[in-house]
């Protein structure tokens, strides 16, 4: 289980409540699917994804975004509990997505920068440390049951 000190959590709580889910959640699953153009092969049946500004302005790609980014919301909402509060996840991730885990990095990647994007100075090199840890940590839960 990871561990948290006490300032991690408040540095990571602090600046989540501060985070617009929609915009953020939209930005990074759009920016992922251009920077790791691979990655736009699990959303063929999300319509016209055929350049980046097709992408960013894609109403689905907004849509499932925020989905994402609200369901990683939950980890803050349980730092102590994280692997159990994406077992399920992970299953359907593994069994019927068929997404390789090694994207689930690539997204906590993207969270970082759009983090550092957004919130400038106030990303301090502590609060990005807190959250390099907690995507990793996402990360490595989604990535559990698959075999
Ligand atoms: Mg996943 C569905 C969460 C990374 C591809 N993802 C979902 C759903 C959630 C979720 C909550 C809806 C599940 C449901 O319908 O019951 N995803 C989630 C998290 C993270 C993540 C928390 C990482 C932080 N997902 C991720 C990545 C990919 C991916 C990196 C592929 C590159 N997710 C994916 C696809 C679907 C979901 C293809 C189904 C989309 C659909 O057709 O509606």
């Amino acid at each position: 289980m990871v561990h948290w000190t006490g300032d991690e959590k408040k540095l990571i709580t602090s600046l989540w409540a501060k985070v617009n889910v929609a915009e953020i959640g939209g930005e990074c699953l759009a920016y992922l699917m251009i920077v790791y153009p691979w990655t736009q092969r699990f959303f063929g049946h999300f319509g016209n994804i055929s350049n980046a500004e097709c992408i960013l302005a894609n109403a689905k790609v907004k849509e499932h975004g925020k989905k994402v980014l609200t369901s990683f919301g939950d980890a803050i909402k349980n730092l102590d509990n994280i692997k159990e509060t994406f077992a399920k996840l992970s299953v359907l991730h593994c069994e019927k997505l068929h997404v390789d885990p090694e994207n689930f990095k690539l997204l906590g990647d993207i969270l970082i920068t759009r983090l550092a994007a957004h919130f400038g100075k106030e990303f301090t090199p502590e609060v990005q440390a807190a959250y390099r840890k907690l995507v990793g940590a996402v990360s490595h839960a989604l990535g559990r049951q698959y075999h």
